[in-house]
């Protein structure tokens, strides 16, 4: 009797969706993933509300109830975790699941699910461990951006490729895909849980030797009201580079987080398949 091998054409993969205060934009990513039913591949939509303060829940709701998609859920952190506490949630729940892959798709509907679909249906995921949406390569366009923030963020891309012996065209997008088996191993866990946790990710995954492929992508920036502190935000990265810079293996056995927790809890507050 011969033995079948799953396909790698079957590997499911989860869309994570982070919310937080994006009860204006959140429908217009939700709608996005109408276009997921040309995907073949196993695939679900996870929407984590990071205890927005506003109605971004409940809009989220209401719309994952309208979408046709199969299966979807939505959750609501137990604690205010951040965007990277969030991601830690989306990994958990990918694990648990039994999600081969994540796909990240920011809440606040600056980019755009149909750049990273064409790589899915070619199947580029299944020889990487990354693919990262790259708003600054050749192809990828932007809108609304100005010019010191788009400067300053191709600086900072350059510094941290020398640092990291490779080549690195966007340090943190909102749209990514991972392969859920590295995290299995929890050496994301320590990393901040605040808007830094993407720079620590890349340093991560390149430092263990994880292959990364970066691809264009369209990002825009209208109603989204960005919540990083360009000033703040650039000293933070000036500090965690200098860390990882100093010495490679304390940066990343290091707990980076304001707040040490042991788990990341949440709770359902819907879940729909059909
Ligand atoms: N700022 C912030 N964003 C979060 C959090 N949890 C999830 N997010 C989502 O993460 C995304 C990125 O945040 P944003 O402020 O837009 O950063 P920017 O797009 O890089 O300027 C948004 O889609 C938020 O909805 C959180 O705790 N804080
Ligand atoms: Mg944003």
């Amino acid at each position: 009797m011969s033995v079948a091998f799953p396909s790698m054409a079957n590997e499911s993969i989860l869309f994570f969706v982070p919310m937080y205060r994006c009860s204006a934009q959140i429908g217009r990513v939700i709608a996005q993933f109408e276009q997921l039913s040309e995907l073949s591949a196993p695939h679900a939509v996870l929407c984590v509300d990071n205890q927005s303060p506003d109605d971004t829940l409940a809009v989220a709701e209401r719309a994952l109830e309208a979408s046709s998609v199969g299966r979807k859920c939505l959750v609501r952190n137990n604690d205010n975790y951040g965007l990277g506490g969030s991601h830690k949630v989306a990994f958990d729940y990918a694990r648990d699941q039994g999600f081969d892959h994540v796909v990240v798709l920011h809440g606040d509907d600056q980019g755009s699910i149909a750049d990273i679909l064409p790589l899915l249906k070619a199947g580029a995921h299944h020889s990487v461990d990354a693919l990262l949406g790259a708003r600054f390569m050749r192809g990828s366009s932007l809108e609304g951006y100005s010019l010191a923030r788009t400067w300053a963020n191709r600086g900072f891309n350059i510094i941290f490729s020398i640092i990291a012996g490779q080549r690195f065209y966007d340090l943190g997008s909102g749209l990514n895909l991972f392969r859920r088996a590295p995290f299995d191993t929890g050496f994301h866990t320590k990393y901040s849980d605040d808007l830094t946790f993407n720079y620590y990710l890349i340093f991560g995954l390149a430092d263990h030797k994880y292959k990364l492929r970066f691809f264009p992508i369209r990002w825009r920036e209208d109603d989204q009201v960005s919540n990083v502190k360009l000033f703040s935000h650039a000293k933070r990265m000036i500090s965690l580079l200098l860390s990882r810079f100093l010495n490679k293996n304390a940066f990343h056995s290091a707990d980076h987080r304001a707040t040490k927790r042991d788990s990341y809890s949440y709770s359902v507050v819907r879940h729909w398949e059909v």
